[in-house]
């Protein structure tokens, strides 16, 4: 694929075991099956993560994205869900029995889906394939033109984790161990890359999150600039709309709390944020592409040819 010319790259949002819509789309931006994997002659695939967990055809989400990365068709960054399969998957050095991250009735529920296509699994990929692969994945890429981030663009925390890292900014067997422990410096930078960020509601306001457990941190559209009003940068963006956080929805947050992604900057690629809007980007150059196929939603291309402001018009997904 090195006399590959190429015009642009195609990403493509948080795909969870959706295999068919994953055909479906490449198809429709004229990628070809040939030789086994998924190609196009003048443009390239970039993956955001999160390829697994969820829905039901994770073998064959696999068995399409692999092989396309293998043959530098398409390229990948990780996202939460492969990491915490690493973790799920590697004992804890020195204590018999137990993971990086533990088996308990949550954390085995969130992953079953995966569990029951790739345990025992005989045929390519196996198990050890799927994790050898989750292995290979860059945390993020920086390359000519554009970011690839799964969940936020950190410098502070790409700087820090960089020297940690193998060449091509991928994990290492410390690097999960460390990560896996809460309070380490390669722990807050896995969240933040991966997840994304929270700010601490003020006071003792809390809201419910989907499982009906009070939370006390929301997460933040990380990418804003300027002073904000805390209730106009929360993911989802109505979190505290009710009448008893209308004190935390007018917190004032001040330019120098939030990270934010100066406008001048590559524009940035991010999935994991389980829009359900109408795809269309988050500033002039941040733009998320996970609309929630998992969730009967749909998988959401951006088709990318040098643009650093970002064009609604570029977006792609079948209608
Ligand atoms: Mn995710």
């Amino acid at each position: 694929m090195n006399d590959l010319k190429l015009s642009g790259y195609d990403l493509i949002g948080d795909i969870h075991g959706h295999a068919d819509a994953l055909s479906e789309l490449l198809e429709s931006m004229e990628y070809q099956l040939s030789d086994g994997y998924y190609r196009h002659p003048t443009r390239q695939v970039i993956f955001l993560g999160d390829f697994i967990d969820r829905g039901q055809q994770q073998v064959k989400v696999l068995k399409i994205v692999m092989p396309m990365i293998n043959h530098g068709s398409a390229l990948s960054v990780m996202g939460n869900h492969e990491f915490n399969a690493l973790a799920f998957h590697t004992p804890c050095p020195d204590q018999p029995d137990t993971w990086l991250r533990p088996h308990t009735n949550k954390n085995i529920k969130q992953h079953q889906a995966f569990l029951d296509e790739f345990v025992g699994r005989k045929e390519w990929p196996t198990l050890d394939d799927a994790l050898a692969f989750f292995e290979s994945l860059p945390l993020w890429l920086d390359l000519d033109g554009l970011r690839v981030v799964h969940a936020c663009w950190d410098p502070r925390f790409v700087g820090k984790l960089g020297p940690l890292l193998r060449p091509g900014n991928k994990v290492t067997p410390e690097l999960l161990i460390a990560a896996s422990t809460i309070k380490t410096t390669e722990f807050d930078a896995i969240e933040t890359l991966l997840k994304g960020v929270e700010y601490a509601l003020p006071g003792d306001h809390s809201f419910l999150d989907k499982d009906g457990t009070p939370r006390t941190n929301a997460r933040i559209q990380w990418w804003k600039n300027g002073n904000r009003k805390l209730g106009e940068i929360t993911l989802p963006a109505d979190l505290l709309v009710s009448e008893e956080n209308v004190h935390a929805f007018e917190h004032q947050v001040f330019e120098a709390e939030l990270l934010g992604y100066p406008s001048e900057d590559k524009p940035v690629f991010l999935g994991h944020f389980w829009m359900d809007n109408h795809p269309a980007k988050l500033a002039s150059n941040v733009a998320c592409l996970d609309y929630s196929v998992a969730n009967g939603g749909k998988l959401v291309a951006y088709r990318w040819s040098g643009e650093q402001k970002i064009n609604d018009d570029n977006f792609h997904y079948m209608k």
